[in-house]
C-alpha cells in the first residue's frame, strides 16, 4: 500500500470551457489555510457559505459558494475544501493558481479518487465505477456504474470472499485436527458448498459480463464483396451518411468508422472494402485493411446479395478472411426480389435478410447484432459496470474452485490451498492487495479534477 501523501492537492473539477459553475477542489492536511487565505474565512463544515474569492493582492477573482469537509467523511478521507464559482476557464484558473501559491501542487488525474481509495473511502471496483460513471455512453451503462460505486458488486465479491474464508478454515481444521476421526469433508458437506459457490460466482460472472459489454461494447466489421451495400448498410445503422455509396464496385477503400447504441451496448461498427481479387494497389491495400479488421471484430456481419445462393456466398467470404468467432450474415437487397425480411437461425448463424435502401429488416439486424453478443433485452437492469480485470479474477477464481471440488476426496491440504487460491483471486477485484502498478494504471485513466 502506498504512504499516505503529505501534500495537498489541487484541481478544476468541473469539464473544461465555459459553464454556468466550475468548482475548484481541495484536498489535503493544507485545505482549511488555503480557503483562508482564498475566501478569509472556513465555513463551518457541509455548510455552503457565500464569500468572495481574492488574490495575493485582495483582489477579487470571483465569487460563490465555499464548501469544507472535514475527515473522515470527505470525498477523500482528507479536509477537503470546494470553491464554486462561475464556469470562466479565466477565473478558474486564477482560482487554482491562488490555490497552488497557498501551497497546494496540481493533482494527476484521478488522484482525488485515488486519495478516497488509499483512505478506505471507496475500494478498487467502487473507485473504477467512479471513472465509468463519468465515462458512461448510455443511461443503461451509467445505472450500472452506480450500481457498482453504490457497493452492490463489491458487497457480492465481498460476502463471497467471507464464505470462501469460513469454508478453507473448515477444511484447514480437518488438515490440523485428523485424529478427531471425523471425515470433515463429508460432515460438513464441502463439495456442496463449493458447488454452491460455483453457482454464487457465476450468478456474479454474468452481471459482470453484461456491465463489460455497456463499458466496452463489441466491434463489428461489415464484411463482404463489392457491391452488396456494405456502405449502404453501416450509414443506415448509422442513421447518417457516413460512407460514400456508389454502383461501382470497389468504392470502399479506408475503413469507416460508425457508433451506434443498441440498447444500452455501444457497437463501433467498420465499413470495409469489397473482398475480391483486384489489380489496383490502392483497392489492394483496402482489401488487406478489410482482411485487418475481420480478424480483430467481436463480430463480423456477412453481407451478402440476396440474389445469390446464401450459403455459397457465405463460404466464399469464410474461405477468404480470417472470421471472428461469431458471425451473422446478412441478405441485403431484398427489395429486389420482392421478399420481406426475415431473421433465420441455422446451426449457430443467424441470417437477416434486409434491404439497406428501404430499411426493411434493419430492426431484425438490430436484434441479431445484440444477440450475437449474449445481450438480452433490458439486460443491463442487472449489469454491475465491470473490466476484463474483473472478468479475468473471477475465471481465476472459479478455475481455483473446480481444483478445489476435483481435490475433495483426494487430497484435503491442496482443497484449503486452492480455496485460498479462489479467495486471492476474487480479493484482486476490490483491491486491498493490489500492486502500485496497477493502481497507478487504474487512477491514470481518470479525467482530472476527479
Ligand atoms: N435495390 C437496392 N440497392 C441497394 C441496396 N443496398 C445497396 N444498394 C445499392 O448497391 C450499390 C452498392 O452499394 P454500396 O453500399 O456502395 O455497396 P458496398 O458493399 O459498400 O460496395 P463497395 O464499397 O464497392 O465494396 C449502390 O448503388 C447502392 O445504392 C438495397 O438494399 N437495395
Ligand atoms: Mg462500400
Amino acid at each position: 500500500m502506498r504512504p499516505r501523501s503529505a501534500d495537498t492537492i489541487a484541481a478544476i473539477a468541473t469539464a473544461p470551457g465555459r459553464g454556468g459553475v466550475g468548482v475548484v477542489r481541495v484536498s489535503g492536511d493544507l485545505a482549511e489555510s488555503i480557503c483562508l487565505g482564498v475566501a478569509g474565512a472556513v465555513p463551518s463544515p457541509r455548510r455552503a457559505s457565500f464569500r468572495s474569492f481574492g488574490d495575493a493582492e485582495g483582489r477579487t477573482i470571483d465569487a460563490g459558494l465555499v464548501l469544507f469537509f472535514p475527515p473522515p467523511g470527505s470525498y477523500t478521507g482528507e479536509p477537503v475544501v470546494e470553491f464554486q464559482g462561475h464556469g470562466s476557464p479565466q477565473a478558474l484558473a486564477a482560482l487554482l493558481d491562488r490555490c497552488i501559491e497557498l501551497g497546494a501542487r496540481i493533482a494527476r488525474p484521478g488522484e482525488f479518487t485515488e486519495r478516497a481509495f488509499l483512505n478506505d473511502r471507496l475500494d478498487l471496483a467502487q473507485a473504477e465505477a467512479v471513472a465509468d460513471l463519468i465515462d458512461a455512453e448510455s443511461r443503461t451503462a451509467a445505472r450500472a456504474a452506480i450500481r457498482s460505486l453504490s457497493g452492490e458488486f463489491s458487497n457480492a465479491i465481498r460476502d463471497l470472499v467471507a464464505e470462501l474464508e469460513s469454508l478453507r478454515i473448515m477444511v484447514e481444521a480437518a488438515i490440523d485436527f485428523p485424529e478427531e476421526d471425523i471425515d470433515v469433508m463429508a460432515d460438513y458437506q464441502i463439495g456442496a458448498r463449493v458447488q454452491d459457490l460455483m453457482e454464487r460466482l457465476d450468478g456474479i460472472f454474468t452481471r459482470a459480463r453484461l456491465g463489460q459489454r455497456l463499458r466496452e461494447g463489441a466491434t463489428v466489421v461489415l464484411l463482404g464483396e463489392p457491391n452488396v451495400g456494405k456502405s449502404s448498410l453501416l450509414n443506415r445503422l448509422a442513421g447518417e451518411d457516413l460512407a460514400i455509396v456508389t454502383d461501382v464496385p470497389g468504392t470502399t477503400r479506408d475503413p469507416i468508422r460508425g457508433h451506434i447504441t443498441l440498447d444500452g451496448v455501444p457497437f463501433h461498427l467498420v465499413d470495409t472494402a469489397g473482398l475480391r481479387d483486384s489489380a489496383d494497389p490502392v483497392e489492394r491495400e483496402g482489401i488487406a485493411r478489410s482482411r485487418a479488421q475481420a480478424s480483430k471484430a467481436d463480430l463480423a456481419v456477412l453481407v451478402l446479395d440476396a440474389r445469390e445462393n446464401a450459403d455459397a456466398g457465405f463460404a466464399r467470404l469464410a474461405a477468404n478472411a480470417s472470421l471472428p468467432e461469431r458471425c451473422i450474415a446478412v441478405r441485403n437487397k431484398i427489395d429486389l426480389i420482392g421478399e420481406s425480411a426475415s431473421s433465420v437461425e441455422r446451426a449457430g448463424v443467424t441470417t437477416v435478410s434486409v434491404s439497406a435502401q428501404t430499411g426493411e429488416g434493419l430492426s431484425l439486424l438490430r436484434e441479431a447484432l445484440l444477440k450475437a453478443v449474449d445481450w438480452e433485452a433490458g439486460g443491463g437492469e442487472g449489469a454491475f459496470t465491470a473490466r476484463s480485470r474483473h472478468l479475468e479474477a473471477l475465471r481465476r477464481c472459479r478455475e481455483h474452485l473446480q481444483s478445489a471440488l476435483s481435490l475433495i476426496d483426494v487430497q484435503t491440504d491442496l482443497v484449503a490451498e486452492e480455496l485460498r487460491y479462489a479467495m486471492d483471486a476474487a480479493g484482486e477485484i476490490t483491491g486491498r492487495k493490489t500492486a502500485d502498478d496497477l493502481l497507478g494504471a487504474i487512477f491514470a485513466s481518470f479525467c482530472i479534477g476527479k
